[in-house]
């Protein structure tokens, strides 16, 4: 029989073909040679540092699985190993590889029109042209069909409408060349989605003030879109999608992504924790190592990670076949970051005061992952997601 494996204990790695383990290869070098250094004084400093994207850009690892404008085309697991492999290093960096990804590419690639794609994709995939996503509104998060945001015609300028409204917590915002904001056609009272170019935006129309002094994926920037009569031509419109499938759509992606996510920030933890655990000595001069109590978390987050792993390497092939439910996606979305938050805090106790340092990255891992428990759908909502695909009742309201 095989060995067992304390980092791949269910043996996943015999589900990837040759390709999907290649690309893992290339993401896991770059985020432990070029990333992992710089996340201490980005994560004290709140500083994220664009130009990994363009380094994430030159990899093909941005918007990996669309096909053509420049983009790599990989599988669903492949793009899952590439999610892995950053957020073993930071959530945040992974939000900042998320939203550029699956929310704004992802978005221009499955409702945008011809010259839309033509215009923003290539560049998109090579971290040149910047994006973010804006749905969540300061009144309206889990909610976001109640949103206020409107587009008008534009009063002056034919062939425009003319955008007003707030979106706040918006990953990547105050960096953002291109904003695809969410809002309601005055016409119609119907969502559709916008795709704002900064650079042509008049002065004291647009702002996006960052949001400072976070608790949580501090190496990530997130900020807020203050829109007051933004012009935006009637040909940056996606054309043919209305009401709340456009955003949910590319949050299938974006959630099915945090699933492979989180359980690398997971498995991340258990590395650390493990190498700790044998070094550090109390009692008689033994490894704390060699304590039950210890053993217990460890064997508990080795557990619900490798759980977690085959639960998304699942969907994923689902997910190229056209069989993917979205309830499937929040199913994994919500159980991944849950059992990722609960063991990475059981986790951090085996470091003792030192857990206090962020030397020893846990409680960074921590902190983030309570914010990937809350954004995307906070657990509690997929709960109800799934309370209502169980039952044919929805509870939300
Ligand atoms: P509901 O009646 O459920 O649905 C309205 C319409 O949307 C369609 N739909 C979906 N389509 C595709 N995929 C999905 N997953 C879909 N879910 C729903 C649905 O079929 C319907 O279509 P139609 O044509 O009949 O109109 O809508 P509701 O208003 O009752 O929704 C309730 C609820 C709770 C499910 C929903 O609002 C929800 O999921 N809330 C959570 C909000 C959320 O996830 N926000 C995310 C903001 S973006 C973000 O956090 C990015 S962080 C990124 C990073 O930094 O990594
Ligand atoms: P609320 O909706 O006010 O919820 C508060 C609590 O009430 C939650 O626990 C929730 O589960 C619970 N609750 C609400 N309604 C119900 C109900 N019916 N039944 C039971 N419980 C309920 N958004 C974007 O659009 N784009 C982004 O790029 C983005 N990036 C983010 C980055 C960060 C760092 C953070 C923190 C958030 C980001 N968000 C983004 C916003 C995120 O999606 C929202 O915070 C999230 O959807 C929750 O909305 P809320 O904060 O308004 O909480």
């Amino acid at each position: 029989p095989q060995a067992f494996d304390w980092k791949d204990p269910l043996g996943a790695s015999n589900l990837y073909t040759e390709e999907e383990l290649a690309i893992a290869e290339t993401a896991e070098s770059y985020c432990q040679e070029r990333m992992l250094p710089r996340v201490l004084e980005a994560y004290r400093n709140e500083e994220y540092d664009k130009k990994i994207l363009e380094e994430m850009g030159e990899l093909g690892l941005l918007g990996a699985t669309i096909q053509g404008y420049d983009c790599a085309g990989v599988s669903s697991v492949a793009s899952g190993l590439i999610t892995r492999a950053v957020e073993r290093v930071d959530s945040g960096y992974r939000s900042g590889m998320s939203v550029q990804s699956s929310l704004a590419m992802g978005g221009i690639e499955e409702f945008g029109t011809e010259e839309q794609k033509e215009k923003f994709l290539p560049g998109m995939a090579r971290g040149k042209i910047l994006g973010c996503f804006g749905l969540t509104e300061p009144n309206h998060g889990s909610d976001p069909g109640s949103m206020e945001s409107v587009a008008k015609p534009h009063p002056t300028k034919e062939g425009y409408y003319s955008l007003s409204g707030s979106k706040t917590w918006i990953t990547n915002s105050p960096i953002a060349d291109v904003l695809l904001v969410w809002a309601k056609l005055q016409e119609t009272g119907k969502i559709r989605g916008f795709l704002i170019e900064r650079s042509e935006c008049p002065p004291g129309t647009l702002e996006t003030p960052k949001l400072g002094h976070k608790n949580g994926l501090r190496a990530s920037i997130t900020g807020m879109i203050h829109m007051d009569g933004v012009p935006v031509p009637k040909a940056m419109m996606f054309p043919d999608v209305e009401g709340l499938r456009g955003p949910f759509s590319c949050l299938n992606s974006a959630r099915y992504g945090i699933a492979w996510g989180t359980i690398g920030a997971l498995e991340d933890c258990i590395a650390r924790a493990r190498e700790y655990a044998l070094e550090r000595k109390q009692f008689k001069n033994n490894p704390i190592a060699k304590y039950q109590l210890v053993q217990k978390k460890l064997a508990d987050a080795t557990t619900d990670a490798a759980y977690g792993i085959l639960a998304a390497y699942q969907v994923g092939r689902l997910k190229d076949e056209g069989k993917a439910a979205p309830e499937m996606i929040s199913m994994i979305k919500r159980q991944n970051c849950d059992r990722a938050l609960v063991n990475a805090r059981n986790l951090q106790e085996i470091f003792g005061g030192n857990a206090v340092s962020d030397e020893y990255h846990i409680g960074r891992h921590v902190s983030n992952l309570f914010v990937t428990q809350t954004y995307e759908g906070q657990s509690d909502i997929h709960a109800l997601i799934l309370g209502r695909a169980i039952t044919g009742i929805q509870a939300f309201v």
